[in-house]
């Protein structure tokens, strides 16, 4: 059984760091760590947000669609109060050499977009009518161009072109997907994201030079969405992105439905992506997803969380479904506790060659990952196993307090500290009724 009194404790914790790290129109994700507006944080927030603050929620995500390119795109990085001591800074991304680009210093680079998603859930619970007509338009343009811009071969599948738009940066799929890149000639800058975390909780320095390569290649192509399919050396399909974006689509409709908006555009996207996805990324042998180096022409056969995704956005059979859980989300060398191990989920399968249980995205739990496939294990009728995932969330959280990260052995806290989407999910999971009774 939870323990109401020390969960509400969690909670008051959770409102003041999202208070904390308040800015007036957007939400720091770390107060020291990142300074700025990031997407699919202040969606995230904003879902934490509405459950105290329902106006100061739709102001997180007013100001995130105020960054939106002329052809689409919603930006990873929103610079709304100017240069900082966070690296890249505005400039370095030189984004005012597109057409494209908006009034306002963003990144030139996008994340997952799961901000219909939570756009639909906020008015699921209050109904926000008037919100909704306004910021329609914005997320159909965003799905659009995700759909069209980075869409290769025919499908409506979407492409990624940096390890950043995966939100997962340096997950090993991405490390091995980056193995043959080789930078040819880095433009000068100065690593700032080890200053307030340890080098050992972070990206390699070899890592962070692909990552600064590639942006380099991007302002040189002005980020020209053609040339950037053409040229830029990372071009991967990756399951987890698309599986959000295949629900965010699914939440777009039905927004569109209720607004009397034609929803046709939508339902090819849904469909071409229904029909393409298994195939591309669905390895039967292993029984898990896959995401799919375009550049390679081969799957990149690394076994992380994204294999989940699918459950999230209702793409995965119920054989796959049952494969996933039973042969993966099970197996104690994978990702169960064992006498290593104690909490879930580590964000890296255990028996993996590069898994770092305190290395960002090599290892660690994060809450987002927890929530995100708890709702997917939810919604395949896995309700006791989603229970496990919000129950160590939330231990983790009232152990080590609200990280970016934690340590699957021991449930230390690593990465930032006061961490924004930790604190918003752990309002919403202990908002959602399911979570107390006699499950826990
Ligand atoms: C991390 O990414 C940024 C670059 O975008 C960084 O490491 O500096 C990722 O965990 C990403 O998913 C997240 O949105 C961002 C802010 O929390 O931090």
């Amino acid at each position: 059984m939870a323990d109401e009194p020390i969960m509400d404790g969690l909670r008051a914790q959770a409102e003041r760091i999202l208070r904390g790290n308040d800015v007036g129109e957007f939400t720091k994700p770390g107060p020291r760590q990142y300074p700025h507006q990031w997407n699919w944080d202040a969606a995230l927030i904003a879902l934490g947000l509405a459950h105290f603050d329902l106006p100061r929620a739709l102001t997180e995500i007013r100001a995130l669609l105020r960054g939106q390119w002329r052809d689409g795109m919603v930006p990873h990085i929103l610079y709304h109060t100017g240069p900082s001591d966070y690296f890249p800074e505005p400039d370095f991304w030189q984004i005012t050499t597109s057409p494209n680009a908006p009034a306002l210093a963003t990144s030139g680079l996008t994340q997952p977009p799961v901000l219909a998603t939570v756009v639909r859930m906020i008015h699921a619970r209050t109904p926000i009518h008037e919100f909704v007509r306004q910021v329609y338009p914005g997320l159909l343009r965003w799905h659009r161009w995700l759909h069209t811009a980075r869409a290769i071969e025919g499908t409506a599948l979407a492409c990624i072109i940096h390890p950043w738009e995966s939100g997962t940066d340096d997950s090993p799929r991405w490390l091995r997907a980056m193995d043959d890149i080789i930078p040819r000639e880095l433009p000068p800058y100065r690593r700032r994201d080890t200053v307030h975390v340890p080098d050992a909780e972070r990206p390699s320095d070899v890592d962070y030079e692909r990552f600064v390569y590639l942006i380099d290649v991007f302002r040189q192509n002005r980020y020209e969405a053609a040339r950037l399919l053409a040229c830029s050396p990372f071009l991967v399909q990756d399951v987890m992105f698309n599986a959000i974006l295949y629900r965010a689509d699914q939440d777009l409709s039905a927004l569109a439905h209720e607004l009397g908006e034609p929803t046709d555009e939508i339902a090819a996207w849904l469909n071409s992506v229904r029909a393409n996805f298994n195939a591309r990324f669905w390895d039967d042998a292993r029984g898990l997803y896959m995401d799919y180096n375009v550049r390679a022409h081969a799957p990149i056969c690394v076994n992380t969380c994204a294999t989940f995704a699918p459950l999230w956005a209702g793409l995965a059979s119920e054989q796959q479904a049952a494969r996933l859980v039973v042969e993966h989300f099970d197996n104690p060398l994978e990702y169960a506790p064992n006498t290593n191990t104690r909490y879930r989920l580590p964000s890296t399968a255990k028996n993996e060659r590069d898994y770092a249980p305190r290395r960002y995205w090599c290892g660690p739990v994060w809450i987002n990952m927890n929530w995100m496939i708890a709702e997917g294990l939810r919604r395949c009728g896995y309700d006791t196993r989603a229970d496990l995932l919000v129950r160590d969330a939330l231990a983790l959280m009232q152990l080590s307090g609200l990280r970016e990260y934690y340590d699957p052995r021991d449930g230390r806290g690593c990465g930032a500290t006061d961490f924004g989407w930790s604190a918003a999910l752990a309002i919403e999971m202990l908002s959602s009724k399911s979570i107390f009774g006699a499950r826990f």
